[in-house]
């Protein structure tokens, strides 16, 4: 048995001999386009999965071969477009680094551990084998599942048909948890995604560190676009001067972390100057004079001294807010894990949003509906548990943090407790999406098994036993998609080529491994009883009524919703008053702050800038770091740096620099540096997803650098387990370009 596992970056039989045919069969074809038409010509819809917006796109197949990507015209989250992304789709499936094969990390007689290729068979019986000893000796539920993205829905499935409800994903407590949390406490329910915020009809929009424009939402993007074509005000809060900061009316170059105190400004100026919405107040909200009285004091010279920003700013802001209320609001954020009083800080969004009374206003928040659909009569897993040192962490949270599970998984940590025993990553890259590196490899070391399933060697699957080469979004079935939105819709992922090398669609492997286990007597076949999801999917759509053939020539079916607002303020919500909770019993009663509070984060040591980071619109984390498409335009990443601090520092323009941070923890490889005005003095920022780390991602392989290696801490949202991750301080040491450029090196 191997104990210590060693991060493997270079698999046996992996590498440019197994580049695949496929791709040979493309450049061919380009090459014999102009002589000879292509016999089959197909334009196959589907939907996106570079980000989880999850978009319609249409995709031209000749003779077999993706060879364009189009926006799906029937696609409410699409309108016939795409975003940068999408349309790099291909580089995705064409990508020569794809896993190819199933791995299973082994030892030679010298006692290297390397990754054998290994057919499906094998790949199955061991990992089922190894599960299946699990489930036996330390029970089922010591076994985690981290997922993201559509696909991840069947793993879940296993985890429960296994036994185990210990399932989390970073996509909560590392990026929106915070949020939804702050929402479902103060309106009864979450944002949700696609986002309810009726953007292309307000009038006035404060962004608070949402950078719009870089963080690429396809139809959030277009939404902002028909807003700004019908003139609507922007105001942008951010300590740098992002896209949406240069489209806006008023840039509010905020002290990074001191935002809470800025909107307790906002809501002081409202209240003092009564330009509140006080029908919707009245009506619809509690805790309104606990909140005057909270915000008092809080007047925007208060502000400015923790903010920076004038208190002649903060009026006018908060009063162009007021202005066009209730078609304005406070933009509540996605990644919204900053300084770990992230939920009070969505809650201080949440409450400035009721005073300017936009639930269910056109321009505010937009009430949305679902396409109804029934599910396929499949039996549904109900015996599942959670792994009990993780269940009651946060008795308000809605899901389990990801780093409570890995916590979980340390024996040092965990001396004469049980501990995790097995991770099931799907979808996810870990080491590049979990705060504290350290802890991170700690844990996967202790752990006694982990499968991998991804569709490149991430650097997850360089820590795995097992690795599953899942085929990519283009050629596989995944579940239908209805969410919540202002078109209802349901839309189809179905296969425009088929799965390429050995790969497989995640749906066959679950079931395959559902075979092989057995759990009370009987094996795990019944809870996946249809050989493949197209039969899953016929099955719903003559459930639900529509058309089979009809879905997947179109990609979507939409449904007409009309009561999209609630104008005369009647709503009832899901919250225990039916009202806004301004003032929150819930938090009270768990002995949290009913109201939000402000504390001022802590100062970078001198020497040091705080760390921040953000989106690109060419990438999605570490998804297309190793593109070509997307990397030929944006291949790596830069640190921007203070014009000032940059000539104290006697950096340029364009030098290389490694970073350390407050712990000693440097980046495992150097960043360009952008000299730049657009950013205050205290913080640098940088892209997230560069830095790749494994040899294998021969586009991507030290390109920029992570901003992983350096957060080593993180602070812990009390209310729902959020990882603030904005309180890393590094210091910047130039490093030769020369020798940046050597460490590029694949040889
Ligand atoms: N330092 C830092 N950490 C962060 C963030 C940050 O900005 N900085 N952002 C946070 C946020 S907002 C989020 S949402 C999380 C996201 O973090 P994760 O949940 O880890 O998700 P991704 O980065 O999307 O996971 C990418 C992995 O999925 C693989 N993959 C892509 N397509 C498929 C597929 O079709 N099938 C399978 N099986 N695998 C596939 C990719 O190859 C890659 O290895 O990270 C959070 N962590
Ligand atoms: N192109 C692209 N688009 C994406 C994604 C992607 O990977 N690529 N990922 C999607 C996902 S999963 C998510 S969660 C979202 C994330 O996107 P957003 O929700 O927009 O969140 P962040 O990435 O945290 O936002 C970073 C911005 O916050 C600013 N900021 C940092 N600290 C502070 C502060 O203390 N105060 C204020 N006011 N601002 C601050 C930074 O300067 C930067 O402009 O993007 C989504 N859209
Ligand atoms: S927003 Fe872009 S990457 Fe995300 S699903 Fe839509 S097209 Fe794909
Ligand atoms: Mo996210």
């Amino acid at each position: 048995m191997i104990t210590r596992r060693t991060f493997l970056k270079a698999g046996a039989a992996i590498g440019a001999a197994v580049a695949g045919s496929k791709l040979l069969q493309t450049s061919k074809r380009s090459a014999l386009a102009a002589k000879e038409p292509p016999k089959v010509v197909e334009r196959i819809p589907t939907m996106c999965e570079i980000c989880f917006w999850k978009c319609g796109m249409d995709i031209t197949v000749e003779d077999g071969i993706a060879t364009r990507v189009e926006g799906n015209e029937y696609h409410p989250l699409s309108n016939g477009m795409l975003c940068p992304r999408g349309t790099s789709a291909l580089g995705i499936l064409y990508d020569q680094d794809r896993l190819k094969k199933p791995l299973i990390r082994r030892k030679n007689e010298a006692g290297e551990q390397y990754f054998a290729e290994v057919s499906w068979n094998e790949a199955l019986d061991f990992t089922a084998k190894k599960l299946q000893q699990i489930i036996n000796k330390h029970g089922a539920e010591s076994i985690a599942l981290f997922s993201h993205g559509h696909g991840g829905g069947i793993w879940k499935t296993l985890m429960k048909a296994m036994g185990s409800g210990t399932l989390c994903a970073p996509s909560y407590a590392q990026c929106r948890g915070p949020r939804e949390m702050a929402y479902k406490i103060t309106y009864g329910r979450a944002v949700g995604s696609p986002e309810i915020m009726d953007t292309p009809h307000s009038k006035c929009i404060a962004f608070i560190g949402s950078h719009l424009g870089e963080n690429m939402h396809n139809t959030a993007v277009q939404d902002l676009s028909h807003a700004i074509g019908n003139g609507a005000k922007l105001i942008t809060v951010d300590p740098r001067f992002s896209t949406v900061a240069g489209k806006s009316d008023m840039w509010l170059p905020i002290k990074p972390g001191t935002d809470i105190a800025l909107i307790l400004a906002w809501t002081h100026v409202l209240i003092e100057e009564e330009i509140y919405q006080k029908d919707f107040v009245q009506k619809m909200t509690v805790g309104f004079e606990q909140l005057k009285e909270h915000v008092k004091d809080k007047t925007p010279e208060w502000a400015f001294l923790q903010t920076g920003i004038e208190p002649s700013v903060i009026r006018k802001s908060a009063r162009m807010l007021a202005r066009y209320a209730p078609a304005s609001f406070v933009h509540p954020g996605r990644h919204v894990v900053w300084y770990g009083d992230d939920t009070q800080r969505v809650r201080a969004i949440g409450i400035i949003n009721g005073l300017l009374g936009n639930w269910g206003k056109k321009g505010g928040f937009y009430l949305p509906a679902k396409y109804p659909m029934a599910a396929a009569d499949i039996p549904h897993p109900k015996k599942y548990k959670v792994f009990p040192l993780i269940e009651n962490d946060f008795p308000l949270g809605y899901d389990i943090p990801a780093q409570t599970v890995m916590k979980s998984s340390l024996k040092s940590k965990n001396k004469g407790r049980k501990t995790v025993k097995s991770w099931i990553a799907y979808g996810c890259n870990l080491p590049l999406n979990m705060p504290d590196p350290v802890a991170l490899k700690e844990a996967m070391n202790d752990v006694d098994f982990i499968l991998a399933i991804d569709i490149l060697p991430a650097e997850i699957t360089g820590y795995a036993d097992v690795v599953f080469p899942e085929c990519t979004f283009l050629e596989r079935y995944d579940a239908y998609d209805a969410r919540e939105n202002r078109v209802p819709y349901v839309a189809i992922r179905q296969p425009a080529v088929r799965p390429m090398y050995d790969s497989k669609p995640g749906y066959w492997m679950a079931r395959e491994l559902a075979k092989r286990i057995t759990v009370g007597g009987e094996t795990l076949e019944k809870y996946f009883p249809h050989d493949s999801l197209k039969q899953v999917l016929k099955e719903e759509a003559k459930l639900n009524g529509f058309s089979f053939e009809e879905i997947s020539k179109k990609g979507a079916l939409t449904q007409k919703h009309d009561a999209l607002y609630d104008p005369d303020n009647t709503l009832k919500l899901n919250t225990p008053s039916g009202k806004v909770e301004l003032y929150s019993k819930t938090l009270a009663d768990a002995g949290l702050d009913p109201l939000p509070n402000y504390t001022p984060p802590e100062e970078p040591p001198p020497g040091y800038f705080r760390l921040l980071f953000g989106r690109s619109p060419l990438h999605t984390f570490s998804r297309t770091t190793n593109n070509s498409q997307s990397m030929e335009i944006f291949g790596e990443n830069e640190l921007w740096l203070n014009v000032q601090m940059a000539k104290s520092l006697g950096i340029r323009n364009g030098n290389y620099v490694e970073l350390t941070n407050q712990d000693g923890l440097k980046s495992g490889s150097p960043v360009r540096v952008k000299v730049t005005q657009r950013i205050r003095q205290d913080c640098v920022y940088m892209v997230h997803g560069f830095g790749r780390a494994d040899k294998r991602l021969t586009k991507g392989y030290h390109r920029g650098a992570s901003d992983t290696d350096v957060i080593s801490r993180y602070k812990e949202d009390p209310v729902m387990g959020g990882t603030g991750m904005n309180v890393n301080f590094v210091s910047l040491n130039k490093v030769d370009s020369y020798k940046a450029m050597q460490l590029r090196r694949i040889d």
